[in-house]
């Protein structure tokens, strides 16, 4: 291994004096520093600080979710009598989003949804058909976004009628075939652009509906493939800089194609590694979504479960990641005080953040096992000292385990007995 010049081993060491954090077991990306001051090291200066000052406040120790107040903050989402206050117009074409963020963060953080709420998810996706599959609000386009969390949502209400009343396998199919694209692309909906996101949303309701015919999977692997960047994430589309919410989507929609364990026959999965584990920041302990930008507590899910999609990948161990620096950024720092979770300090919590902060500590309390041929079926293990009260999440599907699964066999028994 080619030796790191002193002068950077010096500037690692004074690094991680100035922090006191000189027991490290993992590599983080340690903030390079030049004399050169821009909006962008400011703005990580300013965010480093304001971090360390809340880390300090807790010291060592890792705070424990405030599982009921986040509960109470997801509820009003979903309360159809209490319509959301006027700030949340913006949200108008995120509906069927606000549903699954929800509804799925109360059953990760270990809540229970009550039966009115269960009802009410049908209920409210069923104006939202478009064409066989789901627009983001009443007498909207159908689009793969909306489409992929209304399913979710679905799942998460356990309700078996409603699978069978709202869902038509081969309207899904026929949508899905409608909207891919000579690159083996899917575009997000008519007119839409075409990027990876498509391709994973497409994927998931497929794989629920057992409609992964080959004349839709075809070439999809290479345009996955092609969305790999020199960096080694992926970009929304092919040429675009590396994200992990991208990455998430690329590496996630190949697991449903493709073996876990022979994902690196298509994809780089070593460049992939090194990318997503300089995402893990010193001293934040957080990660951050692409190169030089901020921690964000919902790169715990984008990132976290990547890195599991890797390790099953790879079979790398169970470090690949510093699991207590990760709880401590989403923990300590991004539980509001009045429930829900944020992006981070100095940021107002919102479902989106409570729901992938949420299934983020899922990916980090268990170590998570690929199970039969291709990505889609996981088991976990809790890592010593876990918060069990969380629930384990399929690192596909972003659900409990068991939920898409169980989504999964009825479209399949469904399709056996007709
Ligand atoms: C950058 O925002 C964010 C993006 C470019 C999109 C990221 C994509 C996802 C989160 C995945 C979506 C997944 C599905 C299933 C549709 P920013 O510039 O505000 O944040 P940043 O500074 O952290 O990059
Ligand atoms: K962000
Ligand atoms: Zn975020």
């Amino acid at each position: 291994m080619a030796r790191l010049p002193s002068s950077i081993l010096d500037y690692i060491a004074a690094q991680q004096n100035r922090h006191k954090l000189r027991n490290m077991t993992h590599i983080l990306t340690l903030p390079i520093r030049d004399s050169y001051v821009t909006e962008t090291s400011e703005l990580q200066n300013a965010t480093e600080e304001q971090i360390v000052a809340c880390l300090e406040k807790s010291r060592d120790q890792v705070r424990s979710l405030e599982t009921e107040k986040h509960v109470n903050f997801l509820n009003m989402f979903l309360s159809p009598d209490a319509p959301l206050p006027d700030k949340f117009t913006g949200l108008d074409a995120s509906r069927a989003w606000l549903l699954y963020w929800s509804a799925n963060a109360i059953r990760v953080l270990g809540g229970e949804l009550s039966d009115e709420q269960k009802k009410g998810i049908p209920l409210t996706l069923e104006s939202f058909k478009e064409d066989g599959v789901f627009g983001g609000g009443s007498g909207q386009d159908a689009h793969a976004a909306s489409t992929y969390a209304a399913f979710l949502a679905l799942a998460d209400s356990d309700d078996e009628d409603a699978w069978g009343r709202l869902i038509n396998p081969e309207e899904v199919l026929k949508h899905n075939l409608k909207l891919k694209s000579p690159d083996g692309g899917f575009a997000s909906n008519v007119g839409g652009e075409t990027d990876v996101r498509g391709t994973y949303c497409r994927l998931v309701v497929a794989s629920l509906t057992n409609t992964l015919t080959t004349e839709l999977t075809d070439g999809v692997i290479k345009y996955i493939a092609s969305c790999q960047s020199y960096e080694g994430g992926f970009g929304g589309s092919p040429g675009n800089e590396a994200h992990a919410g991208y990455t998430y989507c690329a590496l996630a929609a190949l697991a449903i194609l493709v073996p876990i364990r022979e994902m690196d026959q298509y994809v780089n999965v070593e460049s992939c590694l090194a990318w997503l584990s300089a995402r893990q920041y010193q001293p934040e302990g957080g990660f951050s979504g692409r190169t030089n930008k901020l921690v964000d507590a919902c790169y715990a899910y984008w990132v976290g479960a990547s890195l599991v999609l890797i390790n099953g990948a790879v079979h790398a161990g169970p470090s690949l990641w510093d699991r207590k620096q990760l709880a401590q950024y989403v923990l300590n720092c991004c539980q509001q005080s009045g429930g829900g979770l944020r992006d981070k300090p100095g940021c107002k919590a919102d479902a989106y953040h409570t729901n992938y902060a949420a299934c983020g500590i899922a990916m980090s309390q268990y170590i998570y096992f690929p199970e039969g041929e291709n990505g889609l079926y996981w088991q976990a293990t809790s890592c010593d000292g876990a918060d069990t009260s969380i629930c384990p999440v399929n690192p596909v599907y972003g659900v409990p385990l068991g939920v898409a699964e169980r989504m999964r066999l009825y479209f399949t028994l469904k399709e056996e007995n007709l």
